[in-house]
């Protein structure tokens, strides 16, 4: 598995002088591999987060990803699957998935990536070797090595501060982690207000059932803090497929009078991820959830009434991709990012990114990884990589043949945009630039 090596490959020495074809192909290659990537969202989680953080053989089988595949193939149902330890829901996988059938799925040969490149056998007829490997790593050290292996500087996370697990972690003071950026993630809020806003007002949030009284302002308040406490670098929230905004009701309101203007107010960006048809199969849990076709004038509808703000934004239905990446070009305070969960297919992946580089260069975020399992960004980012090559090869040699030179240095910077500086910028991560100027 390729790392990220600081030294420039020896034919960088003429980086400004024009590449022919053959050379734009290695240099892409080069380049891609050179370039740590910001991992833009994640659920990860830096290590004083403790358990939070899932890591090893067993997790990385019993990813709800490949829970979903098992079902498929094996006769056992959920109920008698669930009741089975982590360790014996692993073995089954492992033998289904691996064994008597053949990984070749996006997700299972994930896992086989993970265990060549760590030395393991992907053949192995048990977990045995792997349990031992993965049971003598210190967490710490692991994740920087992980992260060398999958070519990313840093993991931004997705933290949840009405998880009864998380939030008590937080607010006796979890340690920062250079290589880890928090995320301030209100789906409990927005989506589940009923079941929720009990546990604000139990914190001494002077909130309501129906947003009645001092409600915005509390949630507000209750914004402030948790920006405060955790320092995201962006909000963000899932919405289900059939999200409307306008729209008269809890969401909608929260959205409009407390969320988007704390966004604001915090000059950090919203991410609006739309389009989830939650649990249509709650049998299987998180593997449960499907994707719908989502109503796009909804995110139309919230560039326009806020133009100070910038949102990032990832839609799950393959097909609002196309208009999807024309609002992209309407409104230069939304930066589209990633190909989301069931669209981190390569087949998909590169039918997004072409149309994305055809129509809006090199201004938005190829890919994010959304990994649940520390080790899963070595493949994650390997078959994007794998994903992009020919992509950005096509791209240059297209630029070449049209009459305008391709160097090194030109590669090297886009590539550099896409994975990290539009990131950086967009969320004012270092010294970056807002590409939008704050509310
Ligand atoms: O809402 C999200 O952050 C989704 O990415 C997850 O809920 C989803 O289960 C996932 O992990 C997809 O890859
Ligand atoms: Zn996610």
């Amino acid at each position: 598995m390729p790392s990220i090596t600081s030294e420039a490959p020896a034919s960088t020495r003429n980086s400004s002088s024009p590449l022919t074809s053959e050379q734009i192909r290695i240099a892409v290659d080069e380049e891609l591999q050179r370039t740590p990537f910001i991992d833009i969202h994640t659920h990860l989680f830096m290590p004083s987060l403790g358990k939070l953080g899932l890591w090893g053989i067993d997790e990385l089988l019993t990813y709800h990803y490949l829970e979903a595949e098992l079902f498929r193939f094996a006769k056992v149902t959920p109920d008698e699957y669930w009741k089975l330890t982590k360790q014996g829901q692993a073995d089954l996988i492992w033998q289904t998935l691996f064994i008597q059938n053949r990984p070749i799925s996006e997700s299972t040969r994930g896992v086989v990536a993970v265990l060549k490149a760590f030395g393991l056998d992907p053949s192995a007829k048990d977990l045995t070797q792997a349990r031992e490997f993965f049971g003598k790593q210190e967490v710490s050290s692991h994740i920087r090595r992980v992260f060398e292996l999958a070519g990313i500087s840093e993991a931004v996370m997705t933290n949840d501060p009405l998880d009864p697990e998380e939030a008590p972690l937080w607010e006796h003071g979890a340690e920062p982690n250079d290589q880890f950026h928090a995320v301030l993630r209100l789906d409990r809020i927005l989506n589940k207000w009923p079941e929720h806003w009990q546990v604000l007002q139990g914190k001494g949030y002077n909130v309501e059932a129906q947003l009645g009284g001092q409600s915005i302002t509390e949630v507000r308040r209750f914004l402030s803090d948790w920006v405060k406490r955790m320092n995201p670098v962006y909000m963000a929230c899932s919405l289900p497929d059939t999200f409307q905004y306008p729209e008269d009701s809890l969401r909608g309101r929260l959205l409009k009078e407390a969320v988007i203007p704390s966004c604001g107010e915090h000059n950090i960006p919203l991410s609006l991820m739309i389009g989830p048809r939650y649990q249509v199969n709650p049998a299987i849990k998180l593997a449960g959830d499907a994707v719908g076709k989502a109503n796009l004038r909804a995110l139309e509808h919230i560039l326009v009434e806020f133009p100070k703000v910038r949102f990032l934004a990832s839609i799950l239905s393959r097909e609002n991709q196309h208009e999807f990446c024309v609002y992209a070009r309407k409104f230069a305070n939304l930066m589209p990012f990633g190909c989301w969960w069931f669209l981190n297919q390569p087949s998909i992946v590169e039918e997004i990114t072409r149309e994305r580089i055809e129509m809006l260069g090199a201004s938005f975020i190829p890919q994010h990884s959304d990994a649940r399992v520390l080790e899963q960004v070595i493949y994650k980012w390997r078959n994007t990589r794998r994903t992009m090559g020919p992509i950005f090869t096509n791209t240059y040699t297209l630029l070449a043949e049209d009459g305008r030179a391709v160097t090194r240095e030109d590669i090297r910077d886009d590539i550099k945009l896409l994975f990290r500086t539009n990131f950086e910028r967009w969320v004012n991560l270092r010294d970056g630039r807002g590409l939008v100027s704050a509310a």
